[in-house]
């Protein structure tokens, strides 16, 4: 074979990924299971490189030198077991399988055990910034076993975006790593939206700005500390007018939100690792509250509330909002990284959460300058807890807070949703009490369950009989 390197599944990720890796002029071979997909592929980029077609699985293999490399870029589940199961007879022993969809990180370490045990190396890697992002340079998290991804790596970092000279592209860790940062970065990417989306609302029915204006001001945002891929689109979207009626795109939109999973996913694991994830999780639910419109259309005339608005523009308002925004996304992340630094103990996964600050910081959809501050933190304290405890983010939150809380007050007095603001204040204020309300928890768990508590002044377990003498006893003794 002379390809260096396969892709199956052409769809719109699998077309742009093999057009990009076959316009930095490495030969590539090309698969779908639908041979007409890869006929139409070859019509219209097929003089952009060195393309092989390949009408069945069997032909796409033997056009590959090896060891193979086989990116697999189909829909996620059921379809990359297939493909795999397919694939598994026509290869030898050491090719590589590697899975670029968005696949869940429990799959990918299944089916890196499973290509094992037939002499396969699986890898899976997690690839974000949308089509765009797949032609032109995404940013790319692979995981799998080393040895597997130095066969690959010039490739994939030839390919992916480029920031101040470093690509946006670095082993992981081993087997699901991969895949789990790619899913915590779409995670915060549902916390940043949502934060963006509060925002909005804040802006549009307490500060009583009209569409165009609240346009400009994110505009204006887009070059401070905010400065960010998704707050430069936000401009562009609210700036957009609607053709057909002449009004603001936005205000003919539907404004339920719907999603893939990957946020879920996200949000499933924080809960299971025991990790507080609360903007990631308040952006899914809230997607979930977005989706009940019929019943918010009902719940709109029967539930009692303040009307919000009535303040004609305010300018001290729109900058506490933006300050409000960017303390809520530090808090976002602080707790994004918290849970990728959870993940990594409980796997064995040895991450280093400076790179992957550094790999987002192009090529993805959360991409923003924001990154290199995470980046600078990590690179001095590799081993941080949180992200909040570095000067650089404790001095940017405490100078936010004041404003934090005012827009809150003010939200929350005029009866508008901000979860994910608020939501994140409190994480901040319960973060940084010494002692909180969990004694008393504690307390109850023990009355009602027997489940025993710690004290302040001594070591062991201790119970109150609170059903008999009252008396308190040592249970661990
Ligand atoms: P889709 O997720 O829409 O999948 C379509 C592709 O999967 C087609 O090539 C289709 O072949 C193939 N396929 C299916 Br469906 N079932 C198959 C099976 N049983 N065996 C073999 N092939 C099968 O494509 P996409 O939007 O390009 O996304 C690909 C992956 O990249 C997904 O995991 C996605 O989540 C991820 N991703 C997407 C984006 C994005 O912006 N779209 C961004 C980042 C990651 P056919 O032509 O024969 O039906």
């Amino acid at each position: 074979g002379q390809s260096r390197i396969g892709v199956t599944g052409l769809a719109v990720m699998g077309a742009n990924l093999a057009r990009n890796i076959a316009r930095r002029g490495v030969p590539v071979a090309v698969h779908n299971r639908t041979s007409a997909r890869t006929k139409e592929f070859m019509e219209e980029y097929g003089d952009e490189g060195a393309f092989t077609a390949a009408e069945n699985l069997a032909d796409f293999v033997a056009a590959l030198e090896r060891p193979r490399r086989i990116i697999v870029m189909v829909k996620a589940g059921a379809p990359v077991d297939g493909v795999i199961e397919e694939l598994s007879p026509l290869l030898d022993a050491g090719d590589i399988i590697i899975d670029a969809g968005n696949s869940h990180f429990a799959d990918t370490k299944r089916r890196t055990e499973e290509c094992a045990e037939r002499g396969l190396r699986f890898m899976g890697i997690g690839v974000s910034g949308g089509e765009e992002g797949a032609l032109l340079g995404p940013s790319i998290m692979p995981g799998g076993d080393p040895a597997a991804y130095a066969e690959v790596e010039e490739i994939l970092t030839s390919i992916a975006a480029v920031v101040d000279g470093t690509p946006c592209c670095t082993q992981v860790g081993p087997d699901g790593a991969g895949h789990y940062v790619k899913m915590v970065h779409n995670g915060i990417e549902y916390a940043d939206i949502q934060l963006i989306a509060e925002a909005y609302d804040l802006l549009r029915s307490v500060a009583g700005l009209d569409v165009p204006a609240i346009a400009k001001i994110f505009e204006e945002w887009n070059s401070g500390d905010l400065e960010s891929f998704l707050i430069e689109i936000t401009a562009k979207v609210l700036a957009k007018t609607d053709e057909k009626t002449g009004e603001p795109l936005v205000d003919v939109i539907v404004d339920q939100a719907e999603q893939k999973g990957t946020g879920t996913w996200t949000a499933i694991d924080a809960l299971q690792l025991g990790v507080p994830l609360t903007g990631i999780t308040e952006a899914v639910f809230a997607r979930g509250l977005s989706a009940l419109r019929d019943e918010r259309k009902a719940a709109s005339t029967t539930l009692a509330g303040p009307t919000p608005g009535g303040g004609a523009d305010e300018t001290d308002l729109v900058d506490d909002i933006r300050q409000a925004l960017y303390a809520s996304k530090v808090v976002a992340y602080a707790q994004g990284f918290a849970q990728m630094r959870a993940a990594s103990a409980a796997n064995g996964w040895d991450l280093d959460l400076g790179a992957m600050a550094t790999i987002w910081r192009g090529g993805c959809i959360i991409r923003a300058q924001f990154l290199n501050r995470i980046r600078d933190a990590y690179a001095e304290h590799p081993d941080l807890d949180n992200l909040l405890m570095v000067p650089y983010f404790t001095e940017a939150v405490a100078n936010a807070q004041d404003a934090w809380r005012r827009v809150v007050v003010k939200a929350t007095e005029q009866g508008v949703a901000i979860p994910a603001f608020s939501s994140s204040l409190s994480y901040y204020d319960g973060y940084r009490r010494e002692r909180g309300p969990a004694n008393l928890i504690q307390g109850l768990r023990d009355f009602f369950g027997a489940h025993t508590y710690r004290r302040t002044d001594t070591e062991g377990a201790f119970h109150t009989r609170w059903a008999q003498d009252g008396a308190e006893v040592r249970t661990d003794a």
